[in-house]
């Protein structure tokens, strides 16, 4: 699982998130933070959903990024003569497959969409353009069906196929079969679009790779149709300790913060407490025994480096569970110094505050520092 390419559709999947509206200028800056940071391919909304889509995806296809730009399309001829119009690097072509769609929502038939696919992916070829054809809804496809018009737009030559978990129903061993039976039938790369609903999409992502997947979805904080996609900074946290040398090579992993607060920003939501990386308690130790291994060697209690993401550590200490070493790294922060038994009583003071009610840091302290001044007092 070493080698993988990002298709970032925070613009595209992260516009169907329902706080999402973004103007062209908020779509550039979005576009070029995404572009800094080094994902592989930028999509885009469809330039057929409105005027102002079209008139957005051609202005972001003008800015030279040097991210590939992809604008995702129904498959079908009237979208894709408007797509190849744009500037784009390529078109991601898609199509419900699953019985629920084929019968709820478009209302065509293997056969149509077979006809229909090899029209859209000849035409789109013609332009000298990548394209990638997905099903939608894969998991709740006829597994025949699905290998079936996968090997046949692969002889066609399609850049890559797609697999789109839409509803988030898969797991991650489900993931792993289906990629596996497919990279045994396609050559074209492995496309993957996993959908959060029951907190799998990492993980499905991740097995999706380890089964010969080569590209993954993401957006920013995951923004997406209903609770969204695999998160961009989630991928970068599963990755890195995957493949720490590929990761950080390929990404300028510090600038993953302040992407997350822009586009947060824009959707109008907070970093979530828990978010990977960037949650504000994500490099956080608290008890006493936590504390104490992780000021003598990080390595004890995290398996990602802070640091690789321009992020910090913090050693916990205003709290009943916290111990003696502890509070010795915290006396140091204030240029306190004491003995290790002196460092023991004042914890057991503090530990016997927090007993009582939920305490500051500055209450923490505040009992630091008059412990200290008594036992100079008691000593002069
Ligand atoms: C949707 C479409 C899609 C497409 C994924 C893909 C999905 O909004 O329903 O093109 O691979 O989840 O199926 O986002
Ligand atoms: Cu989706």
């Amino acid at each position: 699982v070493s080698r993988f390419q990002i298709i970032e559709s925070t613009l595209r999947e992260g516009e169907q998130f329902a706080n999402a509206f973004f103007d062209l200028p908020k779509k550039i800056e979005i576009a070029k933070a995404l572009d800094d940071f080094g994902v592989d391919y930028i999509e885009l909304t469809s330039p057929a959903a409105s005027e102002q889509s079209r008139l957005d995806c051609e202005a972001i296809c003008k800015l030279g990024l040097k991210a590939k730009i992809l604008t995702h399309i129904r498959c079908h001829m009237d979208d894709a003569k408007i797509a190849v119009q744009t500037g784009v690097d390529g078109v991601d072509v898609v199509i419900g497959t699953s019985s629920y769609l084929m019968e709820h929502s478009h209302g065509k038939d293997m056969t149509y969409i077979t006809n229909t696919a090899i029209e859209v992916i000849n035409f789109v070829k013609s332009h000298n353009i990548e394209i990638r054809f997905s099903s939608e809804d894969s998991f709740r496809s006829n597994l025949v069906d699905l290998l079936s018009i996968y090997s046949t737009v692969d002889k066609i030559g399609v850049n890559r196929v797609g697999i789109a978990d839409t509803v988030g129903c898969a797991n991650p061993r489900q993931v792993y079969d289906l990629i596996r039976t497919l990279r045994g039938v396609v050559s074209c790369d492995i496309e993957t679009h996993f959908h959060n609903d029951t907190g799998c999409a990492i993980a499905n992502a991740y097995c999706a790779l380890e089964a010969g997947a080569t590209h993954i979805d993401t957006s920013v904080l995951g923004i997406g149709e209903r609770n969204g996609i695999t998160p961009l900074g989630g991928l970068m946290a599963r990755m890195i300790v995957a493949d720490r040398e590929y990761v950080m090579g390929k990404y300028k992993l510090h600038k993953l913060k302040a992407i997350e607060d822009l586009v947060a920003e824009a959707v109008e939501v907070n970093i979530p407490f828990n978010n990977y990386i960037t949650g504000f308690c994500a490099f956080t130790h608290k008890a006493g025994i936590h504390a104490k291994a992780i000021l003598n060697n990080p390595s004890t209690y995290e398996i990602i480096n802070p640091a690789d993401f321009g992020m910090t550590r913090y050693v916990h200490f205003a709290s009943r569970l916290t111990g003696w070493n502890a509070i010795k790294s915290r006396a140091a922060q204030l240029n306190i110094e004491m003995t290790d038994a002196q460092y023991k009583v004042c914890t057991a003071k503090i530990k016997a505050l927090a007993d009582i009610r939920p305490i500051a840091v500055d209450d923490a302290d505040s009992i630091i520092s008059a412990f200290y001044r008594s036992i100079k007092l008691g000593k002069e």
